[in-house]
């Protein structure tokens, strides 16, 4: 943390730039940096990105932050962000200044072009990193950067299912200030009708391979495709994959804590296997992963080769 607050202080003018279809935890680390760093003298704005949902349209039009179109300034800042084919590259290749990453996503050997990267592998939201950054840095967060980092905390733990006392350290100072009920009312705010219809119907497609007592659920759909993977989990399954179709497909998956526990690290025991052997694009954490880039005809191949390496996992921890 000190040497990204060396690293950071050497910037005046910040572009900073979250991932395409930004969840809660991007949008809040995004506007809450640039927040911090104007605090600090610096300019700052926050880059638009594509695909934004209602929960973070609402977080945005709550924040009153403006997005922007055009990038400048001499740093540009990537948050919550483990690969590069979730931002875009136009705008991170023609920046003209260093590049930095600030994120808490498995610790991969190279972030491509990064001048200064900051992963913090322990943090179950980026939004814990910004908030102990502006800690650290003695900078007061007004209410409504509690709130949105509060939200960022509570949907990246998918409701606290994965948690740990930084987690309710946070929770604990942004509720001196900030009703709980406001950051519980955004960050479980009703779900789309699409979102909802997409889950439904995903549900009565899925398919269900039961290892032992576990279960492992595949699903196709045409989007949304995260979430689709946590329903999955919710309806019972204990590791959830599901592809999201179209001209560039998505694998998105989601595994339980118990399997978590057992030591299953979807990032870096499954996705990883999958970009290798299917030359795509993965990252991610132990409980929630994805990959990116494979062929659309490698799709049900692609799922079989999940199952196979998550019945392997499980065989092998039930076997001892
Ligand atoms: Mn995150």
């Amino acid at each position: 943390m000190d040497e990204l607050i060396t690293e950071l202080l050497k910037g005046k003018n910040f572009s900073i730039m979250m991932h395409k279809s930004p969840d809660p935890d991007a949008i809040a680390s995004a506007i809450v940096l640039a927040r911090i760093l104007r605090k600090l003298g610096k300019e700052a704005r926050v880059m638009r990105t594509e695909k934004i949902n209602e929960q973070a349209s609402l977080m945005l039009s709550s924040s009153d932050e403006e997005l922007q179109d055009i990038a400048g300034g001499d740093t540009l800042v990537v948050v919550d962000t483990s690969s590069l084919a979730m931002i875009d590259l136009d705008i991170f290749e023609n920046f003209k200044g260093r590049r930095m990453a600030i994120d808490h996503h498995a610790e991969r050997e190279n972030y491509p072009g990064f001048d200064f990267v900051y992963v913090d592998e322990t943090a179950l939201a980026n939004s814990l990193l910004i908030f102990e950054l502006a800690k650290k840095l003695n900078v007061e967060l007004c209410e409504n950067s509690l709130l949105l980092l509060g939200v960022g905390i509570i949907t990246d733990t998918a409701d606290f299912v994965v948690a740990d006392p930084r987690v309710f350290f946070a929770l604990a100072e942004i509720t001196k200030k900030v009703k709980y009920d406001k950051v519980s009312e955004i960050a479980r705010m009703r779900k789309n009708l699409s979102e909802r219809v997409a889950r439904l119907k995903a549900a009565s497609r899925a398919k269900i391979y039961i290892v032992g007592e576990y279960v492992i659920a595949t699903t196709k759909v045409s989007a949304f495709e995260g979430s689709v993977a946590s329903s999955l989990l919710e309806l019972g399954s204990d590791v959830s994959f599901v592809v999201s179709s179209g001209k560039q497909p998505r694998l998105s998956s989601r595994a339980s804590q118990i399997l978590v526990s057992k030591g299953l690290h979807l990032g870096k025991n499954i996705m990883s296997k999958v970009s290798e052997r299917f030359e795509c694009d993965s990252g991610g954490h132990a409980g929630a992963a994805g990959a990116t880039g494979f062929k659309q005809e490698d799709t049900d191949a692609v799922l079989a080769y999940c199952v196979d390496l998550t019945t392997l996992f499980i065989k092998g921890f039930t076997n001892d």
